[in-house]
């Protein structure tokens, strides 16, 4: 079972990419996405690195979401997300989730590591909750969390340990927590 924390996360998650807000993470909740990513790098349809960026969201969706979505009407509810990672993320072994928190640390590399130094500046990560419609101002504050070794620069490494964190950890004073910046007005 997921704590009253790891849910009050897994639903700040799953309303981030619910980007029209009807309830269900669906493709168009990925095109929208993309579409946003497109348009904050400025980015005209006819350049190629537009059509990159929408083929790489709705990858996001093929890779993670469709497993998610258990009566195969191409949503995901809360109620399904929620089973799915009770069973696939907190509530089982490592190699299971394993293959879960790698996929999403891939897909942040992919479509945020923009300068592909394999590192997510905070410049980078700062994109990132513009693309998710994040509150910016919690940006800094949950990039230095993130940053372990305190290079200015988050590694693969430390996203994946930031990333399992978000998705698992029931502890509040965890730094993944703060992955996509603040949870604390959910929880208060
Ligand atoms: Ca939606
Ligand atoms: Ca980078
Ligand atoms: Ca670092």
């Amino acid at each position: 079972m997921l704590s009253a924390f790891q849910e009050t996360k897994l639903r700040l998650f799953f309303n981030l990419l619910d980007y029209d807000k009807n309830g269900f993470v669906e493709p168009r909740d990925f095109q929208s996405i993309g579409e946003n990513m497109c348009l904050m790098l400025e980015l005209a349809p006819g350049d190629p690195a537009y059509q990159e960026i929408n083929a790489a969201c709705i990858k996001v969706w093929d890779d993670l979401y469709m497993y998610v979505d258990k009566n195969l009407d191409d949503r995901a509810s809360i109620y399904e997300w929620l089973l799915y990672a009770d069973e696939r993320i907190v509530n089982c072994e490592k190699a299971v989730y394993d293959k879960y928190v790698n996929k999403v640390v891939h897909h942040i590399f992919v479509l945020f590591d923009q300068n592909k130094d394999n590192f997510i500046s905070l410049h980078e990560y700062l994109n990132l909750f513009m693309a998710f419609r994040l509150e910016v101002r919690h940006s800094a504050k949950a990039f230095i969390r993130l940053d372990l070794n305190k290079d200015n620069l988050i590694s693969r490494n430390e996203l994946y340990a930031g990333v399992e964190e978000f998705f698992r950890s029931d502890d509040m004073d965890a730094h993944g927590n703060w992955l996509f910046g603040s949870w604390e007005h959910l929880w208060k």
